[in-house]
């Protein structure tokens, strides 16, 4: 398939254009590098030394002897090229990771928040109007988040995108429907994600644009068998306060032996899958698209859920680390539960690589191979709300 990717320089998307030009796809990658951009105003680099976009590609082309071709423009401003792009390429599907992801970094001024709306409602819409302008019937895989819904369950598991609802009516009697789930964002990152949502449902409602969105959980590892063919493929791993997540930065914490920042009581309990999965649901979702006409598909990226504070005390009880508990940066409940619906990339084919203590030593290792480009002034989160 010809598979265009946005956002393909990115710590999901890099890993995911390898493996589907790996598997023998046509990969097309749009990525304006706002995120390498971020690192210079943030004053931070990736622990893992990544490569340039060149260097990358022409280090693929080594080692597989496939070539993936790079666009570098911005698709929530360059609607042109986008739509040129689309009618060039023809593509059979379009993965859609470009968009401003950190909650931290949406809420540290104004200018943030302006900027992750402006962001990720523009690239989300241009791509929509793009397709529908173009007459191309496409994929589009979106990955969106967990937190559309919120965190707290009300004693239920969180469906994968539609509640079921029953409503009363003038005559006395019922009515049955499905709506989508109530948003519930805890950050102007995630409302963002919550009006993604709005946007598929219209276009597919009106143009029958063929939609997957992935309501994927916290991402945590670094490495994937392709990105670990050679040095300069490795995968971009952010351990600072506004890009780092909270399981790949307790990891790393362990490895430097700097206590690890539980926000509050750590109550906190959040769904979580490995890149590689990602990588995999992502190929899944490609392989398995929706008919024309079906209504926007909802898939639960997630494996497992975990307690913030379990997860400190597993890595402390591993690492022997101290634990911090630091008083937490964000308006977010301090404790909640949280059941999750998963089946549909389940019964798909997805075999989950859960939290195993291999698999978290390798990221201790990965992360003590890189110590030195470690600046310990970044690890604190200073955007607070
Ligand atoms: P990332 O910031 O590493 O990658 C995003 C990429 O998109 C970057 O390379 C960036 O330069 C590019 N980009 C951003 N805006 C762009 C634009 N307007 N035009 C062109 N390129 C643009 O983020 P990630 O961790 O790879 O996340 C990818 C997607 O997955 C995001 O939409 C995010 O919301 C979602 N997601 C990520 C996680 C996670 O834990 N990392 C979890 C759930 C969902
Ligand atoms: N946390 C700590 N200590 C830390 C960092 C975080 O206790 O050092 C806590 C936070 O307060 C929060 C939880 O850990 O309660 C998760 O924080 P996070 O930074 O790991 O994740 P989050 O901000 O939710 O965002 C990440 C990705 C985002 C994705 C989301 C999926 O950056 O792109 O959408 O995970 S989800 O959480 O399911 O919404």
């Amino acid at each position: 398939m010809k598979v265009i990717i946005l956002g393909g320089d990115g710590f999901c998307g890099w890993p995911t254009a390898l493996n589907l030009s790996d598997q023998g796809h046509d990969v097309y990658i749009v990525d304006n590098r706002a995120r390498r951009k971020t690192d210079v105003e943030l004053e931070v680099d990736s622990l893992t030394p990544i490569a340039s976009i060149s260097e990358r590609l022409s280090a693929w082309r080594e080692v597989s002897g496939k070539q993936i071709t790079y666009y570098d423009f911005d698709v929530a401003e360059h609607y042109h090229r986008l739509y040129s792009l689309l009618l060039d390429v023809h593509p059979d599907a379009i993965v859609h990771f470009a968009e401003q992801r950190a909650a931290p970094y949406s809420m540290k001024s104004s200018w943030h928040k302006r900027y992750t709306v402006q962001n990720n409602l523009n690239a989300t819409n241009n791509l929509l109007a793009a397709i529908v302008e173009a007459e191309i019937d496409t994929h589009v895989i979106h990955l969106g988040t967990m937190g559309v819904y919120g965190y707290g369950a009300a004693g239920m598991k969180i469906p994968e995108g539609y509640l079921h609802v029953e409503v009363p009516i003038n005559d006395g009697g019922k009515i049955s429907q499905e709506i989508l789930y109530p948003a519930n964002p805890g950050s102007i990152y995630h409302m963002t994600k919550t009006q993604d949502q709005l946007l598929f449902a219209f276009y597919n409602k009106n143009d029958a644009v063929r939609v997957t969105d992935l309501h994927q959980g916290i991402v945590w590892g670094t490495q994937t068998k392709q990105t670990r063919l050679d040095e300069r493929l490795v995968n971009r791993f952010d351990y600072d306060g506004d890009y780092g997540t909270v399981l790949n930065r307790f990891l790393m914490q362990a490895a430097i032996g700097y206590p690890l920042t539980v926000h509050g009581t750590g109550g906190q309990t959040r769904a979580f899958i490995n890149i590689q999965d990602t990588v995999r649901c992502i190929e899944l979702a490609l392989d398995n698209p929706p008919q024309k006409a079906e209504r926007v598909r909802i898939m639960n990226q997630m494996t497992e859920t975990h307690r913030v504070i379990d997860l400190a005390r597993m890595i402390a009880d591993m690492t022997q680390v101290e634990i911090d508990f630091v008083d937490n940066p964000r308006k977010e409940a301090s404790e909640n539960d949280l059941e999750v619906d998963n089946r549909a990339l389940l019964s798909l084919g997805l075999d989950p690589i859960t939290l195993r203590h291999g698999l978290m030593t390798e990221i201790i290792e990965i992360s003590r191979k890189y110590l030195d480009r470690c600046d310990r002034s970044k690890i604190p989160c200073v955007s607070k709300w």
